[in-house]
Order: structure tokens, then sequence, then C-alpha cells
């Protein structure tokens, strides 16, 4: 392991296989309770019967999954603030950062500050050998704050210090407590340059150790919203990313809403690649257009044929037609794998009078910029970047307060 200051390369954990171990064996004695929840066997309840409008959930202890949203490092830490205000039902928000600065900017259920011997605070400088050790220093705590979560998100902006560092840490603790890890990752602008060069470390890394990568590229802002001031662009993605962990979170613990449960949600997202986030909306008298727009509109650029699974969620006014919610979900995965496990939700809402508005998580999508980072990216490549030299005492915080 890269001590403090030093260049020498980032190579990870170094107790990777201790962990691997762990989270098998974990995942294996999960799986020994043969249901999404474990619910289905092996508690003596193979038959229940209740009268009227009992509900038949207290038969099975805690009925809704534990969700955990963990946003590490300042764009991390954006995302998670801006999801917390947005409010977000049965999730715990946890933000982790080495930089007090920004912790003290953004509002989160618990924040913690890691690696304060390290960094005095002031963040990891874009290292993310630094990241790491921070992470490793401060463990335990980490993973009290995973606890038995059941669904652990992870928010990270891919290219700096801290959040390149600390997720994939993150991720591994979580899938070694036997949750299920879905991680959303930003990619750097063109311009940050050698940021791409951490980005590409963490996309490895992480790929390994959660369940799901969904992958969104902050360059394809510059097609979707040119124009906006820089915080206001990095707004609309993190709110998109809010979006996403709130719609999945909520299909699942508010099961009213959409008609998603843990089982469904974990069986399309576990099926495997890289999965990306489309988004569309448009008025309701034209589904086709919405359609296109949407399909046009993905957040990375990536070949969505045969793509193998899709959860789609569908926002509209009451009085939406079966026939248009059906059409836009046959032409959203027309060009997907035939037998690709698609699921879609309709949440009616007055707001929404008239307009038709999806998000679409696509699994199995092929990235050019995925298949890019080589099978191990050379970590030397990592820190012949010049800002990853740069020596941490010499960068002043680099803080993402809130706007
Ligand atoms: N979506 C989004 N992306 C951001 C935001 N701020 C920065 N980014 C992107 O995220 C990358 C990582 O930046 P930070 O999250 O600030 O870095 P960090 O993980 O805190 O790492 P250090 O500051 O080096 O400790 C940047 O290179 C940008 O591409 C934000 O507010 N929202
Ligand atoms: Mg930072």
């Amino acid at each position: 392991m890269s001590g403090v200051g030093s260049t020498r390369p980032w190579k990870g954990p170094s107790d990777r296989s201790t962990w691997r171990e762990r989270a098998t064996l974990t995942r294996a004695s999960r799986a020994d309770l043969a249901g999404p929840l474990g619910m289905e066997s092996g508690m003596g309840l193979e038959t229940a019967q209740r009268t009227g409008n009992q509900s038949f959930l207290d038969s099975f202890g805690p009925a809704r999954p534990k969700v955990l949203v963990i946003g590490c490092g300042g764009a991390g830490g954006n995302s998670v603030h801006r999801l917390h205000r947005m409010g977000i039902h049965g999730a715990r928000t946890v933000v982790v950062n080495t930089d007090a600065v920004h912790l003290d900017s953004i509002q989160a259920d618990r924040k913690l500050l890691i690696g304060g011997g390290v960094t005095r605070g002031m963040g990891a400088g874009g290292r993310p050998e630094i990241g790491e050790r921070c992470a490793e220093i401060s463990e335990q705590e980490l993973r009290n704050q995973i606890g038995d979560a059941d669904l652990t998100f992870i928010t990270v902006g891919l290219g700096g210090g801290t959040g390149t560092g600390v997720a994939p840490h993150v991720a591994e603790l979580a899938q070694a407590a036997g949750s299920v890890v879905i991680s959303l990752a930003t990619t750097p602008f063109r311009a940050e340059r050698g940021r791409m060069m951490n980005a590409r470390a963490g996309i490895q890394r992480l790929r390994d150790r959660t369940d799901s990568l969904i992958l969104l590229d902050n360059n394809r802002l510059l097609d979707l919203v040119p124009n906006l001031p820089v915080e206001q662009a990095f707004a609309v993605m993190d709110h998109l990313i809010g979006e996403v962990v709130k719609g999945i979170t909520e299909s699942i613990t508010v099961p009213s809403l959409i008609n998603l449960d843990f089982s469904d949600v974990r069986t399309i997202l576990q099926s495997g690649g890289t999965s990306t986030v489309f988004y569309g909306e448009n008025a309701e008298s034209d589904p086709d257009r919405l359609v296109r727009d949407t399909l046009d509109n993905p957040l990375l650029e990536v070949d969505y044929r045969g793509a193998n699974g899709a959860l789609i969620h569908i926002s509209a006014g009451p009085g939406l037609r079966l026939r248009t919610a059906h059409e836009v979900v046959e032409g959203l995965t027309a060009a997907m794998h035939p037998d690709a496990n698609v699921i879609f939700g309709v949440r009616v809402d007055r707001k929404y009078n008239g307009i038709l508005r999806v998000l679409v998580i696509m699994t199995g999508v092929r990235s050019p910029l995925v298949e890019a980072v080589r099978e191990s990216v050379s970590i030397a490549d990592v820190v012949s970047d010049g800002s990853a030299r740069r020596s941490i005492e010499n960068e002043p915080p680099r803080t993402n307060r809130r706007r």
C-alpha cells in the first residue's frame, strides 16, 4: 500500500482475496435462505392465513429491505445531499469525505470525515491512493455505517482522490456484509484530462466490486445543458442520480407506487455488464417522439442493441392510457435483446398532466469508455498523471460547496 505522500502505484486494498472470500461466503449463506429476502423458507411459515385487511408483512420480520445510500467524495456527497433534500422514503443517507469544509456544507442522515490524520480535513488532492488509505484507516467506521443493509447505493464522481479511492473500498465492505451493491458513478469532462486516468482505474475497481455499475458521463451535459452555469449543470446530473436512487428505492419501499419488488430489481441490475440511464420528457400525445428523444439521450455514449435488462419508470398525469404506456415501453425496448428482462412501472401524478416522462436504467449496454478500460489499467498510468503527482500539501482543498 502506498504511503501518504508517496508516488508509488495505487494498488488497492492489500487483503483483496480475504474480502472476496468473505463476500462469496456471505452471499452463499444468504442464497441458502432460498428467497430474495430470505423469507420463503426455513422460518416455519410455509402457509399463513389472515382475515380481512390484516397484513401478511408481520409474518416475516423486517419485510422491507434496508436501503443505504452512501456518497463518497465531493461529487458523490453532492448527489446524496440533493437526494436528501428531495426526500427519500425508506433509505438512510450517508456521506463520506476527507474534506471537512465540504462536509460542513451538505446534508445527510450521517456525515463521516475520514482520514483526518492524513489529509488534515483538506481533501485527498486528486490522489486516489490517499482516498484509499483514508478508507482503510476508517474501515471499522465505514463498516458500522454499512451495517446490515440489503441494498447499498454508492454515488461517486470518479476522477478525484477521495471518491475514486474510497468508493471501491466501500463497495467491497458492503458486498462482504452481504449487501447488493449498486454504484452510480460519473466520469470526468474531457477537459479534465488527467482525471480520466483516475476515473478509469476507479471504473475497473468498482466494476469488480459491485453488482451493478451505472455510469453517467459528465460530458453528456455539454449536449444536454450546454448553456447552464457549471454548478447548475452539475446539479442536473446530481438530480438525475438522485432520481435513479429514489426511483429504484421507492419502487421497493413504497410498494403501491410502482409494482416492483427487491427481487425484480436485483435480478435486472445483477444481469451484468455496464448500465446507464436514459431520460426523456415529452407531450403525452406524441409517444414516438418521446421514445426517439429518450434513446438519443443516454447519459453515457453506449450501444444499447442487445441490452439485457431495463427498469423503466414512467411518470404521467392521471388518465394515461395503457396503450400509450405500452407504446413507450415497446419503443424503448425494441432494439434490446429479445429475451431482455424488462420491468416498467407507472407513477401517476397530477403535476404531469399531459406530459410523459421516462427514466430508463438499461443494463448490459456496450460502452466504448468501459471497453477501453483495460483489464489492468496501468497503475503507473495513474501516478504518471501530473495532477496525481501534485503534492497534497501544495494543493488547496477543492471544495464542492452547495449551491
Ligand atoms: N455530478 C457532479 N460531478 C462533479 C461535481 N463536482 C465535481 N464533479 C466531477 O467529479 C469529479 C471528482 O471530483 P470531486 O468529487 O470533487 O473529487 P473528490 O472525490 O472529492 O476527491 P478530492 O477532492 O481529490 O479529495 C470531478 O473530476 C468532476 O468531473 C458535482 O457537484 N456533481
Ligand atoms: Mg473533494
